[in-house]
């Protein structure tokens, strides 16, 4: 029997590229449009646009399986009008992503990065390094109370800190006060996390006055994507001592990242890693191709996308 034919949207992991290979009829964009009429589910991750253009240019495509839990970077409308089944990968990564959201708090408020270069510098011998903020009793507010964002909220309170939140909705059953606005959040907090979905919804969330209202010792900690956060906003405000610092895993323009960020000592910087570990991304994988399978087999998928109302 004829393996099912696979579109790899790059970029994809090395291990994920690879396994797609095993599996199926794997085929790349270079393979387009020759195999195009073959094609009858693609695997993507948040990095490879999956646009109306590429959609409409698949006219067997069946199934849509996302390397991730955001899925900003799939016209999903356009597909589900098709009958396009979309699958992403909700749960397996709240830990890892849970725990870069605290480290990225840690590594800003306690100066992790800075203090690590002042000792391979060689300069302590010229004196102790400055005093500095503490995580421990500090209000934390969380832009986006959901999976991940509640699996940061059980490890702050472990911290000692106090945890407050805003949503569209308030999360029943919580004991975490709720703020109706990001700007009302960020006036009664020390620090901001955030972990919305990206997209048009909330597009530039974290403004200017969000911004403002965290203030010059406020930090902000931006684990979801770089569209929710007005970038240009953000480097003004640092630059300006508005506000106290960020931690930042994400960007407007991935792999790119301002120089202005780049010079600034009270911003701790990763590259889009916070599910980036092998447990995590192995169940990431797992879970991709389970989604593959299950609607090879009979139509299903294990993870739908919340928007096909499964
Ligand atoms: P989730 O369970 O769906 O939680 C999302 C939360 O955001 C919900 O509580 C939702 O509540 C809130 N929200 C959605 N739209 C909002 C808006 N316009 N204003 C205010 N709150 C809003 O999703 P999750 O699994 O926690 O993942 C969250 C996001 O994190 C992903 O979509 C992805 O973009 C990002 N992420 C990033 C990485 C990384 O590597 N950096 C890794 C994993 C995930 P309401 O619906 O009530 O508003
Ligand atoms: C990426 C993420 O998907 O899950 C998400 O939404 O942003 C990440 O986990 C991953 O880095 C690449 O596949």
């Amino acid at each position: 029997m004829s393996r099912p034919t696979i579109l790899r949207v790059p970029p994809l992991s090395p291990q994920l590229h690879d396994t797609v290979g095993e599996r199926y009829d794997a085929v790349d964009p270079t393979d387009l449009p020759a195999r195009a009429a073959d094609v009858v589910g693609i695997v993507s991750s948040n990095a490879g646009q999956v646009g109306s253009d590429l959609i409409a240019s698949l006219p067997n495509l069946g199934v849509i399986a996302n390397h991730g839990v955001g899925y900003d970077n799939i016209d999903v409308p356009v597909a589900l009008a098709r009958g396009i089944a979309v699958s992403n990968t909700p749960e397996v990564l709240d830990d890892a992503v849970a725990e870069t959201a605290i480290a990225l708090l840690l590594a800003v408020r306690r100066e992790v990065v800075v203090a690590d270069r002042f000792v391979r510098e060689g300069r302590w011998p010229a004196g102790p390094y400055p005093l500095t903020a503490q995580v421990a009793g500090s209000r934390v507010g969380i832009v986006g109370l959901g999976r991940i964002g509640q699996a940061v909220a059980t490890r702050l309170e472990a911290l000692g800190c106090t945890v407050s939140y805003h949503n569209r909705r308030q999360v029943d059953g919580v004991p975490y006060a709720y703020a109706a606005s990001p700007v009302e959040l960020a006036a009664s907090v020390d620090s901001l996390v955030v972990v919305v979905p990206g997209g048009s919804a909330t597009d530039a969330l974290v403004d200017r006055e969000v911004l403002d209202a965290l203030g010059p010792d406020g930090v902000l900690v931006n684990i979801a994507r770089g569209s929710v956060v007005d970038q240009p906003a953000l480097v003004a405000a640092l630059q300006d001592g508005r506000l106290g610092g960020a931690g930042l895993d994400v960007y407007a323009d991935e792999p790119n990242v301002p120089a202005e960020l780049v010079a600034l000592d009270n911003v701790v910087l990763l590259p889009h890693v916070a599910s980036g570990t092998h447990v995590t991304r192995a169940a990431m994988r797992e879970l991709t191709l389970a989604n593959l399978d299950a609607w090879l087999a009979d139509g299903t998928l294990r993870t739908p996308v919340p928007e096909m109302g499964q």
